[in-house]
C-alpha cells in the first residue's frame, strides 16, 4: 500500500518511521511518503493560509497550495499506472473512524492524507477533488486537535496493522470478533496470582474452560453496559423518578443467561409459595432453557451499575403479543420498574399484534392488581392450566 501525507509540519510524522510501522515500511508492505505543503507555495513567505470570507476567528488554508500538492502527487509517475488514490482528510467533522472503516481503507492500494491546520481547508478543495477522486473526511473522535497530523497517524496505524503480512497476520484474523461494535474486552491478568494483596479472580485458575469463557463474556457485557451502552443492541437509559441509580435497558443476549436464571429463581419463589406450585418453569429451567428463551423471544434486561435487576420478554403468537417473565429484583421492587418494563415490551410489539396477553398465578394478587392497573382484564379464553389467570389488553391504536 502506498500512503502520501501532506502537511505543513512533516516533521510531526516522524513516528511513522518507528516500531511496527517502521518495520512494515522496511518489509515493503507500506510505502509512506511525507510532503511539506509549503513546497507548493510560490511567495516569499510560503503562505498557506488567509482570513476567512464572511469573517470570524482564525485562518483558513488556501486552495492553491493544496491543489498543486495533490495534483503533483496524483500525477506522480512512480505512483503506479493511472491509479487514483483515495483522498483522506482528517477532520472533526468527518465520518467517525471505526474498525470496518479501517478495514475498508486497508483494501485500498493508495491513500493520500491531507492534514489541515487552523480552521480547516477551503471547502472548494474538497468539492473539486470529490469530482476527480474519492474523498473521505474522517474523524478520530469528538474532540479537536490542532491539526490533522496526529489524526492521520492514528488512521494509518489502524489501517497498517490490517495489511496482510503485518504482525504475521494474527491481528486481522481475530479482528472481526474483538472489534468494538461487538463488546469491549474482558479484563486480563497474568502472574503473580497475588500482587499487592490483590488476587486474580479464582475462576481463571479453575481450569474450567467453559466457566472461564462464561465469566469473560459476562465481564465484557458488564463493562460494555457500564462504559459503552451505545455498543449494546438497542440500549437506552431508563428514567424512573423513584430511582436515583442509573438503569440501562438492553436486548437480552446469550451471555445474560446465568444472571437471568438466578434472577428468575429469586423472583418466582414467592409465586410458587403463593400458588402452592413448586414446579413453575422459571424455577425448574436449566441454563440452556434460559439461553434458548433469550434467543427465541424478544427479551430485554435492565442493569443497575452492571447488575441484572429486571427483565421481560414477549413474542408474537397468532396476532397476540404474548408477554412473559416480567421480573424485578426484590430490592428494586415497588419503584415503578415493573411498570416501566411492561410498557417497554408493549411498545416493542410488531404492527401485526392486535392484543397483549400475559398470565400469572390466580392467587398472585399483587401481580393481578398491577396488570389490572395497566389495563389488562381477565381473558375470556379459558385458561389452559388450572391456577393460572390469563389477562389480555387490546392494543391501543
Ligand atoms: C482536527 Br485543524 C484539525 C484538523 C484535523 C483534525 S481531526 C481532529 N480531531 N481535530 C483538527
Amino acid at each position: 500500500m502506498r500512503i502520501d501525507i501532506i502537511s505543513i509540519f512533516p516533521g510531526y510524522l516522524a513516528p511513522l518511521e518507528l516500531s511496527l510501522l517502521g518495520r512494515a515500511r522496511h518489509a515493503g508492505l507500506l510505502d509512506i511518503h511525507t510532503h511539506d505543503l509549503r513546497q507548493w507555495t510560490h511567495d516569499r513567505h510560503h503562505t498557506v493560509d488567509d482570513t476567512p470570507y464572511g469573517g470570524g476567528a482564525g485562518m483558513v488554508m488556501k486552495a492553491e497550495p493544496w491543489a498543486e500538492a495533490i495534483d503533483s502527487i496524483v500525477s506522480d509517475d512512480d505512483a503506479a499506472d493511472r491509479l487514483k488514490p483515495l483522498l483522506v482528510i482528517p477532520s472533526p467533522s468527518g465520518t467517525p473512524l471505526t474498525q470496518p472503516i479501517a478495514a475498508r481503507l486497508a483494501a485500498e492500494p493508495w491513500l493520500v492524507f491531507a492534514c489541515g491546520r487552523y480552521e480547516g481547508i477551503d471547502q472548494r478543495v474538497i468539492d473539486h477533488y470529490s469530482s476527480q477522486l474519492r474523498v473521505e473526511e474522517i474523524s478520530i473522535g469528538d474532540f479537536v486537535l490542532s491539526g490533522g497530523e496526529v489524526a492521520a497517524m492514528v488512521i494509518v496505524e489502524s489501517v497498517a496493522r490490517l495489511l496482510p503480512g503485518f504482525m504475521g497476520n494474527a491481528a486481522s484474523l481475530t479482528e472481526e470478533s474483538h472489534a468494538p461494535g461487538g463488546l469491549l474486552e474482558y479484563p486480563v491478568y497474568t502472574k503473580p496470582a497475588v500482587w499487592r494483596g490483590r488476587e486474580v479472580p479464582p475462576v481463571l485458575l479453575s481450569g474450567d474452560h467453559a466457566k472461564i469463557a462464561q465469566w469473560r463474556h459476562d465481564q465484557a457485557l458488564r463493562r460494555t453496559a457500564k462504559r459503552r451502552p451505545d455498543l449494546l443492541h438497542s440500549s437506552e437509559s431508563v428514567q424512573l423518578s423513584e430511582l436515583d441509580t442509573s438503569l440501562m435497558v438492553t436486548r437480552g443476549q446469550r451471555g445474560d443467561a446465568p444472571e437471568l436464571l438466578s434472577l428468575q429463581r429469586s423472583c418466582w419463589v414467592s409465586e410458587a409459595q403463593l400458588n402452592s406450585a413448586l414446579d413453575l418453569p422459571p424455577l425448574v429451567e436449566s441454563l440452556t432453557d434460559v439461553r434458548n428463551g433469550i434467543e427465541g423471544w424478544t427479551t430485554f434486561v435492565v442493569r443497575a451499575e452492571g447488575r441484572l435487576v429486571g427483565s421481560v420478554r414477549a413474542r408474537l403468537d397468532d396476532g397476540v403479543w404474548r408477554i412473559g417473565r416480567l421480573m424485578v429484583a426484590p430490592d428494586f421492587q415497588g419503584r415503578g420498574l415493573g411498570r416501566w418494563l411492561l410498557e417497554h415490551i408493549e411498545s416493542q410489539a410488531p404492527l401485526e399484534a392486535r392484543a397483549f396477553e400475559l398470565f400469572t398465578g390466580s392467587r398472585s394478587t399483587r401481580n393481578l392488581r398491577h396488570y389490572r392497573k395497566a389495563g389488562y382484564r381477565t381473558s375470556v379464553i379459558p385458561p389452559s392450566e388450572p391456577g393460572i389467570v390469563v389477562l389480555r389488553k387490546p392494543r391501543p391504536r
